[in-house]
């Protein structure tokens, strides 16, 4: 991937666990790379289709300046979050802190953080069979999309299907969208389930009717085996009202322990079925 780096920029700034070093200051010596698609202005010689080192330069010695945090790791945290936020088109961040001057009275060079950051992909299935379906969906969608580390980028049409599993229960009206997201999987997953309950969702019955059901189906190409989550979802490809509406928005989305790709997998549904 292409990048854009910045080295050793020097911020005198306020930081540290000592109430001294939140006084009389010391530097901080930051560096950046940000990865981000650099064959458009290559092409054209146009300042506009690419990110300003520049200004991002300004941009990294005004947080640092401005902000004041006991740990280098939250300066870092919270710059590489800003700076994904603010530029759209930075799909991943590097940055390193360094703190040569830490109080230490120890004879080293520097002490430093590095963190690397980047925007995620997570297909999430939605699901309804109590009350005004169509309303608890779009709901979701709305409540998703107003989080600044989360996006909406597609929702796929919603489909009316007979329940699957405890079948003494209302149809469900399903559909699926793909999220970019800053979130962990499980920032994520809490994020859904608190989702879930503003819907009103009462967890009584495992697989009976709800006002709101939020899955992830997959999260990049992570694979998880927890207690609390398991990713890919562990019933997606034998599930036709998630692969279907998925199928319309990721058809070429793949498996990552099955390694088929989500239209691949209805083909092999439809066929067992
Ligand atoms: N969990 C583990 N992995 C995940 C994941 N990838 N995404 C855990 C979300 N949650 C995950 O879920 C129970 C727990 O699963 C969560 O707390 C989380 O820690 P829940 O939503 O509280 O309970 P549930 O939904 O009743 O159980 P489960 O096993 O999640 O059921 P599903 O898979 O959600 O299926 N028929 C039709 N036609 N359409 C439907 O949408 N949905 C279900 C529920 C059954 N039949 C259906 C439909
Ligand atoms: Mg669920």
């Amino acid at each position: 991937m292409d990048k854009i780096n910045i080295k050793n920029l020097e911020v005198y700034a306020y930081h540290g666990v000592y109430p001294e070093e939140k006084k009389r200051g010391q530097v901080f010596v930051i560096s950046a790379v940000l990865y981000t698609d650099l064959s458009a202005a290559g092409k054209t010689d146009d300042l506009t289709k690419t990110l300003d080192y520049g200004e991002i330069s300004r941009q990294i010695k005004s947080f640092v300046m401005e902000s004041q945090f006991d740990l280098i790791e939250t300066v870092a945290q919270q710059l590489a979050e800003r700076l994904l936020l603010q530029y759209p088109t930075l799909d991943k961040v590097w940055l390193e802190i360094k703190k040569p001057n830490a109080p230490l009275e120890l004879s080293l060079e520097t002490v430093s953080v590095e963190v690397e950051r980047c925007w995620h992909m997570a297909y999430i299935g939605l699901g309804s069979n109590l009350g005004d379906r169509a309303e608890h969906l779009r709901f979701a969608v709305h409540e998703l999309d107003k989080i600044a580390a989360c996006t909406v980028l597609k929702v796929s049409s919603l489909i009316s299907t007979p329940p699957y599993g405890y079948e003494a229960q209302g149809d469900f009206l399903n559909g699926c969208l793909i999220l970019k997201t800053l979130l962990s999987p499980d920032e994520l997953l809490d994020t859904l389930l608190a989702i879930e309950n503003k819907a009103g969702r009462i967890r009584d019955v495992r697989w009976g009717p709800r006002t709101l059901d939020l899955d992830i189906i997959m999260y990049d190409d992570l694979i998880v085996s927890s207690e609390r989550l398991n990713l890919p979802h562990i019933e997606m490809h034998k599930r036709d009202f998630v692969l279907r509406p998925l199928c319309e928005i990721a058809p070429n989305a793949v498996h990552p322990i099955l390694r088929k790709t989500v239209a691949g997998m209805l083909g092999e549904l439809r066929i067992e079925n």
